[in-house]
């Protein structure tokens, strides 16, 4: 299939569906939904809600039917970023080429904005109509695990702790897995979840297991030998701040191989089933990609 087509589609698909969202649409000049909106347009790759369209395409239904789904996990890793860049987090000047939100705002607004997108997209996820109330349940319930203190928060809160720390290759993986894992397997299982396959449940948490570690070892590389212009964010980063990376444990070649293992058993993972083609072609996007 043609990757780089569906992935442009899809793309687009995202961001229609954000700029119908009437938050976003009715923006006043002045208003938080402007921080919000600044921040969910500036840019993306929108990997999250792909990957809800490619676990629901693997389900066997339209890729667009957890519309709510693509757009609350779009909505909370912007929160996250936004909240990542403040001063009192990584202190970025940039994200996706442009000022991050308490640059081109205020840090009061971005904090507000960054609140507003995480609890809107609790609001999605309870308007879905494509399931039963009793799965939707289910489902929310499995979002804010994934993005609360048993999951995102506590990996950035280890991340911050292993700042200029001493930190082993199996305690990197515990971080990286909360911190970016645990939304990459929300996106792949909740559809499930909603459709009530919990058969292809487990298959999508193992894929989503190594999509995740695959994601980050490569992102960690980029950090180190990437592109700036192409990535929209300065690189060099990580070491100067003292982080824990794959490379700086292990060197880049052997991060690679890490990466590339992942691969192998993401895809493992996934099989050879009808549906599963748009998932291959995402880790190896993941892998592969140069920004
Ligand atoms: C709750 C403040 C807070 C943080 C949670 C997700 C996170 C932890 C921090 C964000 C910064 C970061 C480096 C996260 C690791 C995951 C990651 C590499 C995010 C970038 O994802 P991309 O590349 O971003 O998909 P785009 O801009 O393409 O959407």
């Amino acid at each position: 299939m043609d990757i780089e087509k569906w992935l442009r589609d899809s793309r687009t698909t995202v961001e229609k569906w954000i700029k119908e969202d009437d938050i976003v649409h009715f923006a006043d000049i002045g208003s938080v939904e402007e921080v919000m909106r600044y921040s969910l347009l500036a840019g993306g790759k929108r990997l999250r809600p792909q990957l809800v369209m490619a676990s629901t395409a693997y389900l066997g239904l339209p890729p667009e039917t957890f519309r709510e789904v693509a757009l609350a996990v779009e909505y909370i890793h912007t929160y996250s970023l936004v909240h990542d860049d403040l001063p009192a987090m990584d202190n970025d000047d940039l994200r996706r080429g442009q000022p991050t939100a308490h640059k081109m705002f205020t840090e009061a607004m971005a904090i507000l904005a960054g609140d507003a997108l995480l609890t809107e997209a609790f609001v999605k996820m309870s308007r879905i109509q494509s399931a039963k109330a009793e799965d939707v349940l289910s489902a929310m319930d499995y979002l804010a695990s994934a993005v609360g203190r048993e999951g995102l928060i506590r990996g950035q809160v280890m991340d911050l702790a292993a700042e200029h720390a001493t930190v082993g290759l199996s305690e990197l993986k515990i971080v990286h897995r909360n911190k970016t894992g645990a939304l990459f397997r929300a996106a792949l299982v909740i559809p499930a979840l909603l459709s009530g396959n919990h058969m292809r449940q487990q298959t999508l948490g193992q894929y989503g297991e190594h999509f995740g570690l695959a994601f980050q070892i490569v992102d960690d590389i980029l950090n180190v030998v990437g592109n700036p212009a192409l990535l929209g964010k300065n690189i060099g980063t990580d070491r100067e701040r003292g982080k824990a990376t794959y490379p700086g444990l292990v060197g880049v070649e052997e991060a690679r191989r890490l990466a590339e293992d992942h691969r192998i058993r993401a895809k493992i993972a996934i099989g050879s089933e009808p549906g599963a083609e748009i998932l291959h072609s995402l880790i190896d996007f993941a892998v592969d990609r140069q920004w």
